[in-house]
């Protein structure tokens, strides 16, 4: 078993895999920024290092700064969560090289799902069910591009190969403005990502964003825990989850989701894992694989009883599953709703101090933050200050509960999304279940 992780990471997530580290007596390491001193964590850590100043590129993604915390700390793994070096291939690399274990997949695994040509190729060989695409990178040859397009279908979409997202991509309606667009797209890829590779796929008009969480220990066992449902989103941010994906035949879901455990036997994948669907019309396509622990989760476990961060370590510690796919029992709905502190109007980032906090409770409520009253939230980071995740034993008594939840909890000092997300848990669609992505954005006038 792992002695010793440290936890690259900050907010909510760090507090979500120190609780884990210390239920399996692991001990554990924060590392921070400056103005990250006082996060509930760092307290709460048996040790702690200051790896930089605030902007993250020099702290949270300050890889020889995360490296040398190692080796001064005696920490053996390291824990990246979400956002910053979690999928961050030459980081893996760089963790193993120096003899220590990345808490995910191998660094060549992250590396083909980075590229997302060659993560399509891998799970459309595997089985899994794709977008209708180019079935590769484009050529410039205009008259290969548009046969491309026409035996797709418009209108199309192109994509970045280095993007994923949400990052770099274009709708394409017709012919007269297929070539520009591409050349556009490559130019903008080669600019932000530095590659211009890019791929086409058949645009779906109205999808729902449905995701399958799986677990795979890389000694050739895997298990799914269901689907998400993360259509409620704001440009590409989401903004509640749940868990399962509700109204979705169930051939169709358990066809999916045997094709995702085969996938990972099939790449023998290691660790957690996100496999990210478009679904319309009865039908699942796969767009990205994530191959980190996501901020939505907790709905998973709150409708398995499995802990994810908790088997993220036992396979990082060379364990085998500790469950078998029967031993997994699916019961009853949950939701998250995402604690942001930003402006309801403008949505822009409000950073400042929590003079009064009063967290929501009672049967069925997690909370998952890092907040307390008198912390300062910093204008340096993510806008995520907590997670309300519901439980109930249907769809209609978690959102109960989530109305409840929302309604209790107070957050004073800062400006927050509780109000909107107490207006969406009554939103008359989002109550029915299965509105698409666009649903939110029509709704707020975007
Ligand atoms: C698409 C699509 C429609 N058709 N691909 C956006 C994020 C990135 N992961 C993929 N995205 C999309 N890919 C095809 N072939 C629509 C989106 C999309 C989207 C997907 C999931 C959640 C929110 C979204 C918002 C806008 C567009």
């Amino acid at each position: 078993m792992l002695d010793k992780v440290l936890i690259a990471n900050r907010g909510e997530i760090a507090l979500r895999i120190l609780r884990a580290c210390k239920e399996l007596d692991i001990k554990t390491v924060a590392v921070h920024s400056k103005i990250d001193a006082d996060l509930k964590h760092v307290k709460l850590a048996d040790e702690a290092v200051c790896i930089g100043p605030n902007p993250s590129p020099q702290s949270y993604l300050n890889v020889p700064a995360l490296i040398s915390a190692m080796e001064i700390t005696g920490a053996q793994g390291v824990h990246p969560g979400y956002g910053f070096l979690a999928e961050n291939a030459d980081f893996a690399e760089q963790v193993e090289n120096s003899g220590f274990v990345f808490i995910g997949p191998t660094a060549d695994v992250i590396r083909v799902m980075g590229d997302k040509v060659a993560a399509i190729k891998a799970m459309k060989a595997a089985g899994v069910p794709t977008v209708p695409g180019s079935d590769g990178p484009l050529s410039t040859d205009p008259k290969e591009l548009k046969a491309t397009a026409l035996k797709i279908g418009y209108p199309v979409i192109i994509k970045a190969a280095a993007g994923g997202g949400g990052r770099g991509m274009r709708v394409v309606e017709n012919e007269q403005s297929l070539i520009n667009s591409v050349a556009i797209t490559k130019t903008e890829a080669a600019a932000a990502f530095g590659d211009g590779t890019v791929y086409m796929e058949k645009f779906l008009q109205n999808p729902r964003h449905v995701e399958v969480q799986v677990l795979s220990d890389g000694q050739g066992h895997a298990i799914h825990l269901g689907d998400r449902d993360c259509s409620l989103q704001r440009r590409h941010q989401k903004v509640i989850e749940e868990a399962p994906a509700p109204g979705i035949p169930e051939e169709a879901r358990q066809a999916v989701f045997e094709s995702c455990v085969n996938a990972c036997i099939q790449i023998n994948y290691r660790g957690a894992g996100t496999f990210e669907f478009l679904y319309e019309d009865g039908n699942f396509y796969f767009i990205e694989m994530n191959t980190r622990v996501q901020v939505e989760h907790p709905v998973s476990e709150m409708i398995t009883g499995v802990d994810i961060v908790k088997e993220q370590l036992l396979i990082a510690s060379g364990h085998e599953l500790s469950f078998k796919q029967e031993q997994i029992i699916f019961r009853g709905h949950s939701f998250e709703c995402r604690i942001n502190a930003e402006d309801p109007v403008t949505f822009m980032p409000q950073p400042g101090t929590i003079n009064a906090y009063h967290a929501p409770g009672g049967n069925g409520v997690r909370v998952d933050s890092h907040i307390y009253n008198g912390y300062r939230v910093p204008p340096n980071y993510d806008s995520l200050i907590g997670k309300i995740i519901t439980y109930g034993r249907d769809r209609d008594s978690a959102l109960s509960r989530m109305r409840n939840a929302l309604d209790e909890m107070v957050i004073d000092g800062i400006k927050t999304n509780i109000d909107l997300h107490a207006d969406l848990v009554r939103d008359e669609a989002f109550k029915k279940g299965g509105v698409n992505i666009h649903y939110l954005e029509k709704k707020l006038g975007l």
